[in-house]
């Protein structure tokens, strides 16, 4: 399926960029087939209907847990894998989760955040990635919609995975839930302090159509506005990947959505979650995924 995706020889200083910063723009990955098969991918799909309130953010469309063919031959490809190889030590990584967004002129988007909702279901120190797919190009002159993000050499949110991996195990947990302390306390956005570290940090970049970028989990990133302009909107498709050694956490996914009081139906298209049905504690996510899929 390579008219898909390009060849991309990647550097070794690029390379040592990602392992040093968590990020990295990869420019013409994706040929205009994929893309425009990503786009009527997101128009076809249903947006969630009411988003569960821990999602929250200024944003017009998001569909999760789209995937389609289009989905399955772009990551299945000989360049994407190799892409991802290069960049992950050989390891490789595995495709958990499809979410389109479309952003209209004005709307914020998302605050500076990291990815722990959709990565909860992975160990806190294991690896797990966000590939950023524009599907407009992002001109930060004209009317911008791109994202920020931050280097996790100057600030991580590593610190909120094994936090929070910690606090779920406290036998008084549901107590202290039930503070207005912890009520205070907002573990997916960034503080206003460290809000006011990231915005002295950030970068950002214009992209063509067939650009991507690759996050590490522990990135902060927010989107960016869309100003007024020649594009009513800005779309996006996101696909989440774990490391290929990544292992399962049925504590740190349970208890990470009994902290946000989630119903079981806002649960119900989360992969993570019904992963759990059949994946124990520890057990290595990449090998179980293509049974899980054929279920
Ligand atoms: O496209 C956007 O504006 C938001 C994407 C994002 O923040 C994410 O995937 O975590």
């Amino acid at each position: 399926m390579n008219s898909l995706t390009n060849q991309i020889t990647l550097s070794q200083e690029e390379k040592q960029f990602f392992s040093d910063h968590g990020f990295i723009k990869l420019k013409k990955l994706l040929t205009t087939e994929a893309v425009d098969g990503l786009r009527k991918l997101i128009s076809n799909s249903n947006a969630m209907k009411a988003p569960p309130e821990f999602y929250s953010g200024e944003i017009s469309k998001m569909g999760y847990d789209i995937e389609e063919a289009i989905t399955r031959d772009i990551y299945s490809s000989a360049n994407f894998k190799n892409v991802l190889n290069q960049l992950t030590n050989n390891r490789g990584a595995a495709f958990i989760q499809g979410i389109g967004f479309e952003l209209d002129a004005n709307q914020k988007g998302f605050h500076w955040h990291h990815d722990i909702l959709s990565f909860c279901c992975v160990m806190p120190e294991d690896l797990a990635y966000t590939l950023w797919i524009p599907l407009d190009p992002i001109n930060i002159k004209e009317q911008h919609g791109g994202l920020s993000y931050v280097s996790h050499k100057v600030c991580s949110a590593r610190h909120y995975f094994d936090i929070v991996y910690q606090l779920v195990q406290q036998e008084n947990i549901s107590e202290f839930s039930k503070t207005e302390e912890f009520k205070n306390w907002d573990f997916q956005y960034a503080s206003p302090v460290e809000t006011f570290v990231l915005d002295n940090n950030k970068v950002e970049d214009d992209f063509e159509v067939g650009d991507a970028l690759l996050l590490g989990k522990f990135v902060w990133h927010k989107s960016c506005s869309l100003k007024e302009g020649e594009l009513p909107s800005r779309k996006a498709y996101v696909m989440r990947f774990v490391d290929c050694q990544a292992r399962y956490s049925k504590v740190s996914i349970e208890g990470t959505y009994s902290l946000l009081n989630s119903s079981t139906k806002d649960l119900d298209s989360d992969i993570g979650y019904q992963l759990g049905k059949f994946l124990q504690d520890g057990d290595i996510i990449s090998d179980n995924l293509a049974n899980f899929k054929k279920l």
